[in-house]
C-alpha cells in the first residue's frame, strides 16, 4: 500500500489520521467528563484572590497551640485568611443565626451588642440575631445591613439569675428544633452583656464549636473550675479535661447545636432531681458535654475576653468583650 522508501506521504496521512482521532476522542471524554458531574455546576465566576502561598515549614504562630491532640484547628489571630474564607462561605450561600439572652435588666446590652455586631458578626454575609427577652417591647428597632434580620423571642423570666442562665440550653434547644433549623446554617450562641471590637466572621464555624475562657487558657486541668462532685453530671475529675470553654460562647451546624443544648438541659435536669446544681451552671455541663463530644473547631480566648485578665502577649486583639457591669444593678 505504501512505498518502503522515506516516510512516505501515505503514512504521514495516517500519522495525521490517527492524530486527528485521538484529538476527537480526547476532546469527546472531556465533554462527557464534564457532563458526568452534572451537579458539580462549575462557579460560573471562579473567586480570583491573590494570596501567598501556605509555607509548609512555616507555621502561622509559634507562640500557641493552633491545633488540638483531636485535630480541631484553634482559631488565634494570624493564623487564617479571612479573605479565601469568605471566598469560599459567600460561594455556599451560608446562613448564619446569633443567639442572644436579654431577660430582665439585661436588656441594657442589647443595644451595644447589636450596634457592635452590626460593624463586626458575619459582615458581608446572611445574619439572623435570635433576641430572647422577657421584655419584648424594651427591644429597640435597629436598623440593619442587606441580607441581616432580627427575630425577637418572647420567653418567660426565670427568678433567680441562675436558672436564667441555665435554661438557655433548653429554649435554644427548642427554637432549633421549630424554627433555627429551617432559617440559617449555624448558630452562635453568646452572652449579651459583651461587645464586638474586631471582627468575628466565618472563621469561627464548625460542625460544633466552644471557645477558651479567658480566665483559664494557660491553667493546668487541676486548676480548671469544672464540677468535682462526682453526684453531678458535670463531673470531671482531677486528672481529666482538655480546656476549659467558656459558657457563654458555642455554636455550630444546628444539628449539633441540638444535641449539645439538649445534652446540657438534660445534666441539669438530672442535677436538679438531686438537689444538685453545678459549680458554673450552664457553663460547667458545657465542659461535661464537649470533654465527651470533642469540639471540631475551637476559638481563642479572643473571642470571648474580659478586662480582668488584662492584656496578654498571645491575645493579640479582644474581638468580643465582657461590657463592664455592677452585678448588683443587673442581677437580683
Ligand atoms: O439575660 C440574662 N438576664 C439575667 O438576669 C441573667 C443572665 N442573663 C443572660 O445569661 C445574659 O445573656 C448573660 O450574658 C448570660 C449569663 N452570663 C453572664 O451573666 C456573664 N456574661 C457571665
Amino acid at each position: 500500500m505504501c512505498s518502503q522508501k522515506w516516510p512516505s506521504v501515505c503514512s504521514i496521512k495516517w500519522i495525521l489520521l490517527f492524530c486527528l482521532c485521538f484529538g476527537l476522542l480526547l476532546s469527546w471524554f472531556a465533554i462527557k467528563g464534564n457532563r458526568c458531574h452534572p451537579n458539580i455546576a462549575m462557579p460560573y465566576t471562579l473567586h480570583r484572590i491573590l494570596y501567598d502561598k501556605p509555607d509548609i515549614f512555616k507555621p502561622r504562630r509559634i507562640d500557641v497551640l493552633s491545633i488540638t491532640p483531636w485535630l480541631a484547628p484553634i482559631v488565634w489571630n494570624g493564623t487564617f485568611n479571612r479573605d479565601i474564607l469568605n471566598a469560599q462561605f459567600h460561594q455556599r450561600e451560608v446562613r448564619i443565626g446569633l443567639t442572644v439572652f436579654a431577660i430582665k435588666k439585661y436588656v441594657i446590652f442589647i443595644k451595644k451588642f447589636i450596634e457592635s455586631a452590626e460593624k463586626f458578626f458575619m459582615v458581608g454575609h446572611k445574619v439572623n440575631y435570635y433576641v430572647f427577652t422577657d421584655r419584648v417591647n424594651e427591644i429597640s428597632n435597629f436598623t440593619l445591613a442587606e441580607g441581616r434580620h432580627m427575630v425577637i423571642l418572647e420567653v418567660p423570666a426565670y427568678e433567680r439569675w441562675q436558672d436564667v442562665t441555665m435554661r438557655r440550653m433548653e429554649m435554644i434547644r427548642d427554637f432549633s428544633i421549630k424554627q433555627f433549623v429551617n432559617d440559617v446554617d449555624y448558630l452562635a450562641c453568646v452572652d449579651v452583656d459583651m461587645e464586638f471590637l474586631d471582627d468575628v466572621g466565618v472563621e469561627i464555624l464548625s460542625k460544633v464549636f466552644g471557645a477558651l475562657h479567658p480566665g483559664f487558657f494557660s491553667h493546668t486541668r487541676r486548676e480548671f473550675t469544672y464540677e468535682r462532685r462526682p453526684q453531678s453530671k458535670a463531673y470531671i475529675p482531677f486528672e481529666a479535661g482538655d480546656f476549659y470553654y467558656a459558657g457563654g460562647y458555642f455554636g455550630g451546624v444546628v444539628e449539633e447545636v441540638v444535641k449539645l443544648t439538649n445534652y446540657c438541659h438534660h445534666a441539669m435536669l438530672a442535677d436538679k432531681q438531686q438537689n444538685i446544681e453545678a459549680l458554673w451552671h450552664d457553663e460547667s455541663y458545657l465542659n461535661k458535654y464537649f470533654l465527651l463530644y470533642k469540639p471540631t473547631k475551637i476559638l481563642s480566648p479572643e473571642y470571648i475576653w474580659n478586662n480582668y485578665y488584662g492584656s496578654p502577649a498571645s491575645i493579640q486583639t479582644k474581638r468580643f468583650l465582657g461590657v463592664n457591669k455592677k452585678y448588683e444593678e443587673v442581677r437580683f
